[in-house]
């Protein structure tokens, strides 16, 4: 199925339990580089639908198989076209609205829950990459560094990919925390403690911003969620299964940031604080 964003198709897969009441949906937002058939992102579909909300996943410009070119991708068109999968979802009757994001995407779902506070009531992001925009201010790029005053056209990254120094000029004028401050909803966070792209510290520092937010550490789990795919699995179903059986999905079910994490995590916390985002 093709969704369009100002004539852009992105190519978009919707999937409902069987005792689905027409209300409840997620929409998942992959990374960068990556795509909506992704291994994890079927994985948070699977546990998701579980929980009884149907799941919309789809490409985002420039990947997979919707419309743009990798290299002219920004996160101003990937919001453009996550509020365009909402009005589409809107207009099939989808009223009960989550997002969750996968790094970049997870950066950009919580960016639009900002702007559509009203619209979505919940936020699952699997660790979110919220350190883009600062990142592209300080001159950091995907452990690559660029001086910020004079972005060059095109930037080298992964896989032999060229990106438009667009993506970082429009980077640079996005800060997080203004859409943080302005979504009041739940927020599921997810971060494996053996994730090295995306630092656990964001993590803790935006769950302590948000609202009502849950922060839940993965032992073991790496950026891909693929070392033991059972704990995400189980996290994603439970708190969407207690968001929704409390009938309260409007509400904070949770204090305000309740952050849980082993003790372990401490010790990894305090290592990330001393060393670089990218040694
Ligand atoms: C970066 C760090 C992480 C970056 C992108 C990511 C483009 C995203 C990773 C992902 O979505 O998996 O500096 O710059």
């Amino acid at each position: 199925m093709l969704i369009y964003d100002d004539g852009i198709g992105l190519s978009a897969v919707l999937e409902a339990p069987e005792d689905h009441d027409g209300h409840r949906l997620v929409i998942l937002l992959h990374g960068f580089t990556s795509a909506k058939d992704r291994p994890h992102n079927m994985l948070a579909a699977a546990a998701m639908r579980k929980a009884g909300f149907a799941t919309l996943r789809f490409d985002l410009y420039g990947h997979g198989e919707s419309g743009g070119e990798f290299r002219n991708h920004t996160l101003f068109k990937w919001i453009s076209n996550a509020m365009a999968v909402i009005r589409w979802a809107r207009e099939q009757g989808y009223d009960d609205l989550y997002l969750s994001g996968h790094s970049q995407g997870g950066l950009v779902a919580a960016l639009v829950a900002g702007m559509e506070a009203d619209r979505i009531h919940g936020l699952i992001l699997r660790v979110p990459a919220f350190m883009i925009p600062q990142g592209a201010r300080d001159g950091l790029l995907l452990g690559g560094r660029f001086d910020p005053d004079h972005i060059p056209d095109d930037i080298d990254v992964i896989k032999g990919l060229k990106l438009s120094g667009d993506y970082l000029r429009v980077a640079q004028t996005i800060h997080v925390e203004d859409a943080v401050d302005r979504f009041k909803g739940p927020v599921l966070i997810l971060h494996g403690n053996e994730d090295d792209t995306v630092p656990f510290g964001d993590s803790v520092r935006y769950a302590g911003r948000y609202a009502c937010c849950d922060l839940k550490m993965l032992a073991g789990e790496t950026h891909h969620f693929d070392q033991k795919p059972e704990q995400m699995d189980q996290i994603i179903f439970g708190w969407l299964n207690e968001q929704h059986n409390e009938g309260n999905a409007d509400q904070c079910l949770n204090a305000p940031s309740d952050i849980l994490f082993p003790p372990c995590m401490c010790s990894a916390f305090e290592r990330e604080k001393t060393s670089s985002q990218f040694p």
